[in-house]
């Protein structure tokens, strides 16, 4: 386990990095963290650690601001969302490579030795995408490229961009590529939020109002994986350890369909089934998702242990915990 160290997290006020903050800061290091968030919008925010709120990392002199003296660099910013986001806002997404270059090059400036830099799956290419329950993605198949448009491009170039600053420049970078992440503290509404969470969101909403029906974007058929927080954490910071420089997949293979996933919140939330209005006009992304995780075990003989049933019971109780708070602002930035 990483300690003692003095470590920069950049996209520290997001879901993912809000998680990264706590974890190395409860396993003794000295944390950095930076988001272009406003204060009131971070979605954990620590006492004891040096916070640098509303700061823009696509400018390169708030990068160098933040890479002196540092021993580590998770880049976990990005410009992103749930499909809903990333569809509606392809120049916005592709920007983020702003914020991974300029990293970079102030890491160069500053001789950082090792850096991480949060890949997705919509780095894959589409074409393996096209039918429901697909045998999972492996890490080659990102190549012949045809990755989601805007953010999966940006996330694909960005990629090379940190292999050739460790060819070059001798940067020791570890990459994952994360698929579909979900959790406590995660954003839920608002535009930005991806299926596990919007669901949740609406299965509450429908129990409150005493709805019998629910809006689903698509057929209901498509399928993904989804890999709840803490093992995207665990698995973040094995590779981050580990000797192995190639993207790597951080995922589940538990695929489900939509339908499969709103039945086990319905579940969850102990709500007689709903009626299911499928919009087929919302957008929609790839078909069918999965993660291949031969090569996770294998490099960091490590795999996820967290199921969807009791990952979005975790999910489901904590939004329904703030949805019931008066006057809740969190997961309301949606403008970068
Ligand atoms: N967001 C959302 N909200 N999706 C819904 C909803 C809803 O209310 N109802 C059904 N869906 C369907 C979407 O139409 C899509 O087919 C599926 O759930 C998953 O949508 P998603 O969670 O928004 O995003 P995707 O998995 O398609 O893509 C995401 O993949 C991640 C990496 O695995 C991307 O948006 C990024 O968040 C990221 O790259």
């Amino acid at each position: 386990m990483i300690k003692n160290k003095k470590i920069l997290i950049v996209g520290a006020g997001g879901f993912i990095g809000g998680h990264l903050v706590k974890r190395l800061l409860d396993s003794g290091n000295s944390i950095i963290a930076a988001d272009i968030k406003p204060k009131e919008y971070w979605f954990q925010d620590y006492g004891n650690v040096e916070n640098h709120y509303s700061m823009d990392m696509k400018e390169i002199n708030n990068c160098r601001k933040v890479t002196k003296k540092i021993d580590y660099v998770f880049n976990m910013a990005c410009n992103m969302g749930g499909m809903g986001f990333i569809e509606n806002n392809k120049a916005e997404c592709m920007q983020s490579v702003l914020i991974n270059t300029n990293l970079l090059i102030a890491c160069k400036e500053d001789d950082i030795k090792k850096y991480f830099f949060s890949s997705s799956a919509c780095a894959y290419n589409k074409s393996k995408q096209q039918d429901v329950f697909v045998d999972g993605l492996k890490e080659d198949d990102a190549y012949p490229a045809n990755p989601e448009d805007g953010y999966g491009w940006e996330k694909l170039f960005s990629e090379r961009m940190c292999r050739h600053f460790m060819e070059d420049y001798g940067i020791e970078v570890r990459i994952a590529r994360y698929h579909n992440i979900y959790g406590p503290y995660g954003t839920y509404d608002g535009g930005r939020e991806k299926a596990p969470a919007a669901l949740c969101r609406k299965v509450i909403g429908a129990k409150k109002n005493n709805d019998n029906k629910i809006e689903v974007w698509g057929d209901g058929k498509q399928t993904r994986t989804f890999l709840y927080i803490d093992d995207c954490i665990e698995g973040t910071l094995r590779l981050f350890e580990s000797d192995y420089s190639e993207p790597v997949n951080i995922g589940s293979d538990e695929q489900v369909s939509i339908n499969q996933m709103i039945d086990i919140i319905e579940d969850i939330s102990e709500i007689k089934k709903l009626e299911r209005i499928y919009q087929l006009d919302k957008p929609k992304g790839v078909r069918g998702r999965s993660s291949n995780n031969d090569l996770v075990k294998k490099v960091l003989n490590w795999s996820y242990k967290i199921k969807l049933k009791d990952g979005l019971t975790k999910t489901y109780d904590w939004i329904n915990n703030e949805t019931s708070k008066k006057g809740t602002n969190i997961n309301r930035f949606t403008k970068s």
